[in-house]
């Protein structure tokens, strides 16, 4: 038996001579975080790769989702969100002391359904917080035309969509605000970090002095704001990392292309194609096991390839509904949930990385069929 452990990802990791090279520069330099030289250079590399207006660094993917909310100066309310995704996402609301509203998600694209949205506005409602779950792309023109026609903020959570592209245009333009992951486990990663991106200047201006304690200048603090900077060093990591990234997706796009021959079609088991138009960076391959045709529940077909040393993971189960600090909000009943429910009870996550060979791929694959 082939007992080489295979886990869900892979970190995309710099080359080290080119890191230990960068680190000598900033050794010398002494200048090792608080807005430096690669700090401004990551966030300029990033705008230009991501086709995005500004874009401003955060040490991690958590805290631009705070401070989102904090941007658009929302205090108080409802904010509509969906149930399948990383806590994270819901944690943002709750720690801005709003109120998390869950709305059911679309079987299709597991994004929150836009057709349930409206429904569940009320005249407390302040803004829509929707994931774009494996980075496949949200309906963003029903979602935004549903913020328009009742005054509220959008601010997508982008964690998975790095350099997703809707018909040559990112995806992280949508709404007032988008927000990434650069986790390690991430398509893209700078060990731990993450970035909000902005259509203008002066929310540009605004989100770096909320990143940075308030501070306007050596004496003025105009918000009371977080420290939530990325240093110089993983900084200077995602530089190098930014350089490999086209490779590691295309080779990802390579293991989809080698699972979708082999699983399409097998009774019981549904998986995402690549969507018109869309430019995806096959960052999760989720499949979902319809127990009766498949013969097996997901949880039998989870520990039989856990036990042989393959770790998919069931990434979104549970939904964030069925937590404890959020299980008796009114949206949390499962009857409200329906699709969000099945769907957390049906999927795996296959290993999805750069490193994955053709045999690796094959072992997985028997696995399953
Ligand atoms: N919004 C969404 C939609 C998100 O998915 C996330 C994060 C966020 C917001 C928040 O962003 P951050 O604040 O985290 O930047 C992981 C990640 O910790 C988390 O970033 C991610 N989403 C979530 C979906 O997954 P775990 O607990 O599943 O990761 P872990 O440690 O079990 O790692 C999974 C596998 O990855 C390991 O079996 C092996 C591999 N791995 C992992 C790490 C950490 C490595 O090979 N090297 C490593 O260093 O949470």
């Amino acid at each position: 038996m082939n007992d080489k452990l295979l886990t869900v990802t892979s970190p995309l990791l710099p080359d080290l001579d080119d890191f230990h090279h960068i680190l000598k520069e900033i050794w010398d330099s002494k200048w090792i975080t608080n807005n430096g030289r690669f700090h401004k250079q990551l966030e300029k590399e990033l705008s230009e790769y991501l086709k995005v207006p500004f874009l401003s660094l955060f040490t991690n993917g958590t805290l631009p989702l705070i401070t989102a909310l904090q941007a658009l100066g929302i205090k108080s309310g409802e904010v509509i969100t969906t149930p399948y995704s990383f806590v994270a996402t819901t944690h943002s609301i709750w720690w801005n002391g709003l109120k998390p509203v869950f709305v059911d998600i679309d079987p299709l694209t597991c994004n929150i359904d836009p057709a349930r949205i409206e429904e569940a506005i009320t005249p407390e409602t302040v803004a829509i917080m929707p994931v774009h779950c494996y980075g496949t792309p949200c309906d963003t023109d029903a979602i935004q035309r549903i913020a328009d026609r009742h005054g509220l903020k959008v601010i997508y959570d982008a964690a998975h969509a790095f350099g997703v592209e809707v018909n040559g245009d990112s995806l992280l333009n949508a709404g007032d605000l988008s927000t990434l992951s650069f986790h390690a486990t991430k398509v893209y990663n700078t060990i731990e970090g993450g970035a909000l991106v902005m259509q203008d200047e002066e929310t540009k201006r605004k989100i770096d002095f909320l990143k940075n304690f308030g501070f306007k200048n050596e004496v003025e603090v105009v918000a009371p704001g977080i420290n939530s900077k990325m240093d110089e060093i993983r900084s200077a990591y995602g530089i190098l990392a930014l350089r490999q990234v086209d490779e590691s997706i295309e080779a990802r796009k390579e293991v989809a292309r080698e699972y979708r021959k082999e699983l399409k079609g097998v009774p019981g088991i549904r998986l995402f194609e690549d969507m018109p138009g869309v430019k995806h960076n096959y960052s999760y391959f989720p499949i979902f096991i319809n127990s009766d045709e498949y013969g097996m529940t997901r949880d039998q077909l989870y520990f039989k390839m856990k036990d042989a040393n393959v770790l998919g993971r069931r990434y979104f189960y549970p939904l964030i509904s069925t937590f404890d600090p959020y299980r008796t909000l009114p949206g949390s009943a499962s009857e409200n949930l329906p699709v969000a429910t099945r769907i957390a009870d049906e999927v795996i996550c296959l290993p999805m990385h750069h490193e994955l060979s053709r045999e690796d791929v094959d072992r997985i694959i028997s696995l399953i069929i």
